[in-house]
């Protein structure tokens, strides 16, 4: 990856942060009617009560912190059942930050929602690149807030400068937690975010996030994308090898009645 010679979203101190820690922050991207149009939305999706069934493998459930009940906390992909969030993957805004990233054009990847719901369990210390044979080492997520998220709703935690040194675990196509003795845990920085706001992060960025204690959801638009030369647009071929390879983990568990919808 490399920084554009001149920038069209990024300020260059964005760009040098980006560069060196592996993810930036961008303050109110979206102004208050465009995060109130990304809250209506989220909340409707909410309701898809046709959709969220622990068979649809467009879903993602975790366990409650304390009650270790079973809790519906995700849509993956999202842009097909919802045109509203398709048109922030598409937003010129976020299209121009990852032209300055990439120094080309960026092609989306990978979409979802998570609700992140009272009590969601968060998520292990990983990178998000898993060497699928068709996997971009140029993946880079864009994260768009729509609540507020600090300490106590489990905000995203990255580690800065370790996106320069690859996978830090085996590259066998298996998705793994990276060990706590790996990392250096004080350089953690949460991803204190409020609605509008956007951070941007690489795919080597070793992240994690804490449970969520309070009694309201926190919700992010996880927008994934590659650079174009790194494989152009691939977003179906991914959803497709993504599910091929998610029956095969749900099945190791006897799982088989799984579909997508
Ligand atoms: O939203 C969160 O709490 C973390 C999500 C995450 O780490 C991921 O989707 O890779």
């Amino acid at each position: 990856m490399s920084i554009a010679g001149s920038l069209r979203y990024l300020s260059e101190d964005q760009a040098k942060q980006y560069a060196a820690d592996g993810f930036v922050i961008l303050r109110q991207v979206f102004d208050s009617a465009e995060a109130a149009a990304l809250d209506c939305e989220a909340n409707a999706l909410w309701w898809r009560k046709d959709l969220i069934d622990v068979k649809n493998i467009r879903c993602r459930w975790q366990n409650h912190v304390e009650t270790e009940e079973c809790t519906f906390e995700c849509f993956d992909p999202v842009i097909d059942i919802s045109p509203t969030m398709g048109g922030f993957a598409d937003d010129r805004r976020i299209l121009d930050a990852l032209h300055d990233i990439y120094g080309e054009p960026a092609c989306l990847f990978k979409d979802k929602l998570i609700f992140k719901p009272p009590g969601a369990v968060g998520y292990g210390l990983h990178q998000d690149y898993i060497a699928w044979k068709t996997f971009p080492r140029t993946f880079v997520t864009v994260l768009i807030a729509i609540d507020a998220a600090d300490a106590d709703n489990g905000a995203t935690e990255v580690f800065p400068g370790y996106h320069k040194h690859g996978s830090i675990m085996p590259e066998d196509g298996m998705y793994h937690e990276i060990p706590l003795d790996k990392i250096d845990l004080a350089r953690g920085v949460q991803l204190h975010l409020e609605p509008g706001d956007v951070a941007l992060f690489d795919g080597f960025t070793p992240h994690r996030s804490a449970p969520n204690r309070t009694d309201k959801y926190r919700r992010q638009l996880y927008l994934s994308y590659n650079a174009h030369s790194d494989g152009g647009p691939q977003r179906d071929a991914h959803y497709a090898y993504f599910h091929e390879w998610l029956r095969e983990r749900y099945a190791e568990y006897g799982k088989t009645e799984t579909y997508f919808r």
